[in-house]
Order: structure tokens, then sequence, then C-alpha cells
């Protein structure tokens, strides 16, 4: 038996600060209707995908800043693409900067939602791994600023959709070994995976050339050591001066990429993917249940910077 699901990337070219949401989601329809006639049944799109990566700036006026986040969703800017994925029958997945209205006041958070293919949002997921710095930076040729605009949301879960056990992330999420095995945990057996990721690094410029490199090495070592199948969506290219990684792919719960854009620019790439090549790895070497020794895994207390080196850095204090 085998349990096939047609996945896409819809990975998008730059969206610079005059685009409007508009414009950006005629791209997003347009992907999405290739992306139907190449048979695919899901499209997964990147993190933060409705606007220009907004982190980069220091933007000290709060009206100003809140015309990047959505109020609500689906919302009359982004209602054709709900309505043509139900017309289509096609799901998506997408990232974007979410201002909740909660009972203690206004929340500020990364999101992603997961549309099943009546166009009905079945799942949201709050990105977990806020990466960058909080305050101005002006050393920086740009900032970093997700720490200040955005919370952590409360963790990873899974979700049954899509004929398979569907867990999501967002961007940095990607590079931390606990996201992928936690899902795990829960029986993961695929995670969508949207990201912006600029080439230059500002604290450790010498990681510039191995940004791409990381990208993939964090996909296939996730999807491998955790037997699920590892989707990672790129908006890529040169967004307001700042040059971003593209290098979407799909993962096999093997490690092997299976499809990958090649561009720059929107390019929908499609995999076919049997959720049933996860069993292998979940039954045999990545057994949980037979092989994981937690009793190992409680030995170390944190404590935020007491973490030193040979030489006294401090690894959560320093840069
Ligand atoms: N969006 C996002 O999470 N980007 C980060 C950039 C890290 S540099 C502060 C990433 O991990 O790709």
């Amino acid at each position: 038996m085998s349990r096939h699901l047609n996945v896409a990337m819809g990975q998008l070219g730059p969206i610079q600060r005059a685009d409007s949401r508009t414009a950006v989601v005629k791209r997003l329809c347009t992907m999405m209707r290739e992306a139907k006639s190449l048979g695919a049944q899901i499209i997964v799109y990147p993190e933060l995908a409705l606007t220009t990566f907004f982190p980069r700036w220091y933007i000290d006026d709060v009206q100003e800043l809140h015309s990047f986040y959505e109020t609500s969703m689906p919302n009359i800017a982004t209602q054709p693409l709900f309505d043509l994925a139900r017309q289509l029958e096609i799901g998506f997945y997408l990232g974007y900067a979410e201002l909740a209205r909660e009972a203690d006041g206004l929340h500020r958070y990364n999101t992603a939602i997961l549309v099943n293919t009546r166009g009905e949002i079945v799942d949201k997921y709050r990105k977990v791994h806020l990466p960058g710095h909080s305050e101005h930076e002006p050393w920086r040729r740009f900032q970093h600023l997700e720490k200040r605009y955005f919370e952590p949301g409360p963790g990873f879960h899974v979700r049954r959709a899509f004929g398979g056990v569907m867990g999501m992330a967002l961007c940095n999420d990607r590079r931390w070994a606990e996201t992928y095995r936690v899902l795990a945990l829960q029986g993961c057996e695929m995670v969508f995976i949207g990201y912006n990721t600029p080439v230059h690094n500002a604290p450790a410029p010498q990681h510039d050339d191995l940004s791409l490199f990381h990208n993939q090495l964090s996909l296939q070592a996730g999807a491998y050591q955790n037997g699920m199948w590892a989707v990672g969506v790129a908006k890529a290219g040169l967004e307001e001066g700042v040059d971003s990684i593209g290098g979407s792919c799909i993962v096999a719960p093997s490690g092997e990429v299976v499809a990958r854009c090649i561009t720059k620019d929107d390019e929908v790439q499609l995999a076919r993917c049997d959720l049933d090549w996860c069993a292998v790895y979940k039954r045999t070497t990545f057994n949980f249940d037979l092989h994981r020794q937690p009793h190992a895994y409680g030995l170390i207390t944190e404590k935020k910077g007491e973490t030193l080196a040979a030489d006294g850095t401090q690894w959560g204090v320093d840069r």
C-alpha cells in the first residue's frame, strides 16, 4: 500500500515594499494554477509570503509597522487565494505576519496556516524560534528584528490532513533539531517550512558562502533523523537591496532531495511523496520506542549564559 501526496513548492521571488497584497496574491494564484496543472494536491508557499521581509527595517511608527500584519485570515486581499483553492480543490500552506487581538491585548506572531482542498483553514502554527535581535543595531547593513516584531508561539503540533500526519514550522525553526524531533515524537510524516534567509549573516559573515548548504543540510538531517518528509520553500532573490537564498527543496525520509527550485524567482516544482516511506525509518533505525534513551537526555540543566567555553566565553551571552 502507498499513500502518495503530490506536493508543490510555490517559491516566491522578491516582494518589494511598494508591492500591494493584491499583486502578491495574484502571483500566488498563478503558481497555484500551475501547481494544479502539474497534479499537485497542495502547494507550499514561503514565510511572510504576503509582504516584503519587513524585519529588515527598524520601524518606530506602530501604525506603519502594523500595516505589514494581517488582522484576519482570510481577508479581502487573500480571499481570492482561498476561493481558487476551493475551486481547484488544492490545499496550501501560507506564512504571514499575524496581529491577533486576544483577551489581554494585541499580540504579534510570525504565523503559518494550513488550508484544505475546500479552502478551509485546518491548522495554524506560530513560529517558535525567532532569530535576530530586538533593538536597532546601526552597525548592520540591514536589521533582523524578528525578536522585536514577534513573540514566540506556544510550540509544535501535528494535524491529520492530506492523508497523513502533518507538521508546520517556519524558517529559523528548520535549523533546530528539536523542531523535527518534537514533531516526530507526535508521529509527523511531513513538515512544511517556509523561509526568508538573507545570504548575508551580519554577526557571522564567514557563514555567507555556506548559507545554501546550511539550508539543505538542516532539511536533510531533520528529515532523515526523524523519518519524515521535509518541504522547505523560500522567498528568494534581491528584495529591497537584500539578497536572499532560494534553494527550495523537498526532502524524503531517506534524507535525499527529490525536487528542488533552480531560480530565485517565482517557481513551481513538484514531487510525488509517498507518506508510507516514513514507516521503514520509524520502524527501524529511528524507532523511538526501541532505541531512544530519554533517561540520558535529561542530564543538562539549562541556565542562560552558563555554558562556558575553554576560554571563558559564555555562549549564551556572546553574539
Ligand atoms: N526568517 C528567518 O528566520 N531567517 C533566519 C535568518 C537568520 S540570520 C538572523 C534563518 O534562520 O534563515
